[in-house]
């Protein structure tokens, strides 16, 4: 037996050196040490020997135990540490979240881009205004039933969120004079109640160009190639006379439905147009409230309201939609 041992010994030094993984090892571990392993087999079989030579053999086997066991948790050490860990690299790797521009301010960007090619500059104002900027100034004097159609949420008596984006008109001619030619892009507010293409709270853009020779066919020439810079060539504008207490004479332009190219539809309520701004020339009295003599210069004025350019660019049924901020309708316009 103790021959046979010696074999043992050899078979499971060689076994364990060449062993590879973990698995391997506890297969091997198993097969010695186990319940029904060599090990076990030779303690049973030490029952069988002399009495004499039980003492010395058996010495032996837990000897040669106590080194399969050592052997073994240092190799499980080893192993371990040449463990190389499992990396998938054909997995796709997981995407940081990258932020897209609102659908509105895309359509802003693109009419600012716009006239700013047109020559014109960019400003801005506040949206808490006074009575006298988003009314007086603008030719609304108090009581006029005109203030009807701009009627807002007032702080007080004097102030309010502005209305519209006109009195940036008063406040960018006060501070910079004439000649002068800008857009002013915000956001304004109105009583008026959430409905598919009304918000108490949108975005107008404001234009305004004073000079000493400013016609009415610049308005009209201007206006259309915007049209068409937003819309594509094929559309067409239509001019219909209007009232805005600020310019004389006033204008609403439509263009011809882009869904339907005019031949009605939903969207344009069959009428095969759909109207997209106010215009006109500035009125005298309006030039007269910032100390500019109306009989030298003459200018046009449009405001525009960008989430109905956004809805008709774009085709979305309800201005809602802009401000909930659901990414499954944010996410198809990046
Ligand atoms: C004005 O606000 C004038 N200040 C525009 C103007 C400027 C005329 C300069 C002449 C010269 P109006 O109230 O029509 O006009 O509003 C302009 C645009 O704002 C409308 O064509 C519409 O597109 C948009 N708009 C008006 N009310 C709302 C609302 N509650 N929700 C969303 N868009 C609106």
């Amino acid at each position: 037996m103790l021959e046979e041992l010696k074999r043992f010994e050899a078979e499971v030094d060689t076994a364990l050196k060449g062993v590879k993984d973990p698995e391997g090892l506890e297969q091997l571990r198993l097969r010695f040490l186990g319940r029904k392993g060599r090990i076990n087999e030779f303690f049973k079989r030490l029952g069988r020997l002399p009495v004499e030579e039980r003492p010395k053999v058996g010495k032996i086997l837990n000897q040669l135990k106590a080194r399969i066991e050592s052997t073994i948790a240092s190799r499980r050490s080893e192993l371990k540490e040449q463990e190389v860990p499992r990396i998938d690299l054909t997995l796709p790797g997981r995407m940081g979240w990258v932020g897209h521009p609102n659908p509105l301010s895309l359509v802003i960007d693109e009419i600012i881009d716009f006239f700013v090619g047109l020559g014109f500059t960019v400003e801005f104002g506040p949206e808490i205004e006074t009575d006298w900027y988003n009314f007086e100034a603008l030719n609304i004097p108090p009581y006029h039933p005109s203030r009807e159609m701009f009627s807002s949420f007032y702080l007080g008596d004097e102030l309010l969120l502005r209305s519209h984006t006109s009195p940036v008109q008063i406040r960018v001619m006060e501070r910079k004079g004439v000649p002068i030619r800008f857009i002013a892009p915000g956001p304004v507010y109105r009583v008026d109640k959430f409905d598919a293409t009304h918000s108490p709270f949108f975005y107008q853009i404001e234009g305004l160009y004073v000079d000493q020779e400013v016609s009415f066919a610049e308005l009209k020439g201007d206006l259309e190639a915007f049209a068409k810079h937003i819309f594509g060539e094929s559309v067409r504008v239509r001019f219909f006379p209007s009232y805005f207490p600020f310019t004389e004479p006033s204008a609403e332009m439509s263009i011809s439905c882009p869904i339907c190219q005019g031949k009605g539809c939903r969207v344009c309520g069959d009428s095969g147009w759909l109207e997209i701004l106010g215009c006109g020339m500035v009125h005298p009295n309006v030039f007269k409230s910032v100390g500019i003599d109306p009989d030298r210069y003459q200018g046009y004025a449009f405001g525009l309201g960008a989430e109905r350019i956004a809805m008709i660019k774009y085709i979305i049924g309800d201005i809602r939609l802009f401000y909930e901020n659901d990414f499954r309708f944010l996410d198809q316009f990046r």
